[in-house]
């Protein structure tokens, strides 16, 4: 897969986060830590209301190809970066520190280009650690699996051990559809009755007609594509997002994605 990866910058750690980073001070020193999110989607990056993690899933802090910048991704991930000209060594994944998704959980994040000035990073379920880099950018508007995580967060804030104005943030319009209108994945979400993020199925149907629609029909609503066709903007927003240093190619061969080796 050609994903990109877009840098969300940790502005705040959460106490947990801050208090078990500790033993990693010294090699964390005057370097800004990024959670990598890998997407297909760059043209929705307007609309990032959150940075989702795994609770369960391990995270490193890893040397990036810049000597002030971490990234914070699976070992995985860091593993296929190294061979991508992304670590400060060819080849070899340097692990600054450790944490898991849980504890990261309340941390605040700059989503680049969000219409929101700063996002909370929160629990989904769903995540793989087997594809991307296991940080998955939250896009309500355009995401079913995203959108319905969003809702299920809302109402079961005290279940999840969040502060419900961490999932506060709304659905912003960014692609408007001839078939869904401004907001394609809580209208596809409605119209097949989905309940859960569990219903994978039916997240899986709502996200293959997400993106068909998205890319074939979709129209922009904001930014500086506003009014061009996705098909268009689609490239166009994720090359302003790599020549500004915001995000960067990510490959994974198709082989590897389901890999549980490294
Ligand atoms: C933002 C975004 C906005 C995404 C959207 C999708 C959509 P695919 O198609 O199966 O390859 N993703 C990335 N990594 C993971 C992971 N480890 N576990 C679970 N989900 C993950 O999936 C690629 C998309 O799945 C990525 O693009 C990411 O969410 C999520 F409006 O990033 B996306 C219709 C989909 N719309």
């Amino acid at each position: 897969q050609d994903y990109t990866g877009i840098k969300i910058e940790v502005t705040q750690w959460s106490p947990a986060a801050a208090e078990a980073l500790k033993s990693f001070e010294s090699e964390l020193a005057g370097k800004k830590v990024f959670m990598v999110a890998a997407t297909l989607r760059p043209e929705t990056m307007y609309g990032q209301s959150n940075c989702f993690v795994g609770p369960s899933i391990t995270y490193g802090l890893f040397a990036s190809n810049k000597s002030d910048e971490v990234f914070l991704i699976t070992r995985r991930a860091a593993n296929n970066m190294a061979f991508q000209g992304l670590s400060p060594e060819r080849g070899v994944a340097t692990q600054l520190g450790q944490i898991k998704g849980d504890v990261l959980v309340g941390t605040k994040v700059k989503a680049p280009l969000s219409v929101y000035e700063e996002v909370y990073v929160l629990p989904m379920e769903t995540v793989l650690a087997t594809k991307g880099t296991g940080v998955v950018t939250s896009v309500p508007s355009d995401s079913p699996d995203d959108y319905m995580t969003c809702q299920d967060l809302r109402k079961k804030a005290e279940y999840y051990k969040i502060d419900p104005s961490w999932a506060s943030l709304d659905a912003v319009p960014i692609i408007r559809t001839p078939t869904y209108g401004d907001l394609t994945a809580p209208e596809l979400c409605k119209r097949m009755k989905i309940q859960s993020p569990k219903d994978a199925k039916l997240l899986a149907e709502a996200k293959e007609a997400a993106y068909k629609e998205g890319f074939y029909q979709g129209v922009m609503l904001i930014g500086k594509y506003a009014g061009e066709k996705v098909e268009k903007a689609k490239p166009l927003v994720r090359k302003d997002l790599i020549d500004a240093s915001l995000a960067f190619v990510y490959n994974e061969p198709e082989g590897l994605v389901m890999s549980r080796s490294g």
